[in-house]
């Protein structure tokens, strides 16, 4: 009888205290203008901690229009119903200039907006500057400092961008819509590689069978173990089967650590490969060899050829 009474308690909803919320969203605003000072005490604080990390980071990419924001919606309310605080950086690769809201995602997500347990903040994409990388990674690390059980990035499968959501989220949900055609050719191979789950949204639309069947298949030859689930974000079917997923692979410890590994080694070797380029175009050894490709003394390959040589100099340090 008391076990009764005691579960008919409701607990208090955990929440974030404004102040901190108010700190946290100024914080993110001074690493995405690139502000020194902020970036050099992240980078002290160093990567999470695995033996302190708490924070779960769930990556939600998918095409425009297949419903990631209504999901994302969905999954507030599910992580507020179990007692955790929820933050959300919604990446627009829209608008890379605008800072600000993506204003579709703000009205979806708005009800939550009064919830002082709930975080939402859109970003500005940087494609061609690194994509997503630098300002949300950073973005990540403050929301973890900020004590929030769950951070759910949404991004636009378009570009570069969704491939970098695997360096960053712990695990990657790749949401889809029923084929219009006979077929899941609107899947790009590349995200089927990224994926730790397929999410078939719209499932209350025709096709949904056929495209869950067809995308079983495709993953079946990957050799990949990746479950398939059907969601109606509308009206919240199939959301308790997706969050108990997303705790599946929280248990198992973020399987996507290796995955998350190679593709920082290559992102960083790319970051440094470019930098010791454009070091060596600025080299007085440049200077001289641009002197003679205007003199007509040497060929362009020659030129090219002497300008990387500079550059790997750097190398063997
Ligand atoms: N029929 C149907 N419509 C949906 C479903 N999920 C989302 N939508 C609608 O699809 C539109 C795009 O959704 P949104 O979440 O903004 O997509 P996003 O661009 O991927 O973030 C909105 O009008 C939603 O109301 C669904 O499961 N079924
Ligand atoms: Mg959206």
């Amino acid at each position: 009888m008391a076990e009764a009474t005691e579960a008919s308690v409701p607990a208090p909803a955990p929440i974030i205290a404004p102040r901190k919320q108010r700190d946290l969203a100024r914080a993110i605003s001074g690493v995405e203008n690139g502000n020194a000072e902020l970036v050099a005490l992240l980078a002290a604080l160093g990567e999470r901690d695995p033996k302190l990390a708490r924070l779960a980071v769930f990556g939600i990419t998918g095409p425009p229009g297949a419903g990631k924001s209504t999901l994302v919606d969905r999954l507030i309310e599910k992580f507020r119903a179990l007692s955790k605080t929820v933050a959300v950086v919604a990446i627009d690769p829209s608008s890379p200039f605008t800072r600000g809201a993506v204003l579709g995602d703000r009205v979806r997500m708005q009800r939550h907006a009064n919830d002082a347990g709930v975080f939402i903040r859109s970003m500005a994409s940087r494609e061609g500057a690194g994509g997503i990388a630098p300002a949300t990674r950073d973005a990540v690390a403050l929301i973890e400092a900020a004590g929030f059980d769950v951070c759910i990035i949404e991004t636009v499968g378009v570009g570069q961008v969704e491939l970098e959501i695997v360096a960053i989220a712990d695990v990657v949900v790749v949401v889809t819509v029923p084929a219009l055609g006979d077929s899941v050719q609107t899947i790009k191979a590349g995200l089927t590689e990224i994926a730790d789950i397929f999410v078939v949204n719209m499932a209350d639309r025709p096709g949904a069978n056929a495209t869950t069947v067809d995308l079983k298949h495709m993953i079946r030859e990957s050799a990949r173990d990746v479950p398939v689930l059907q969601t109606i974000a509308n009206d919240g079917t199939g959301i308790d089967e997706l969050v108990a997923e997303l705790q599946r692979f929280e248990l198992q410890g973020a399987p996507s650590a290796e995955r998350a590994v190679r593709f920082e080694v290559v992102r960083l070797a790319r970051d440094l490969a470019v930098r010791r380029a454009r070091a060596a175009l600025d080299s007085p050894q440049a200077a001289r060899s641009f002197e003679e490709l205007r003199a007509g003394t040497k060929t362009r390959r020659q030129v090219v050829d002497e300008i990387l040589a500079v550059a790997r100099e750097g190398e063997g340090r």
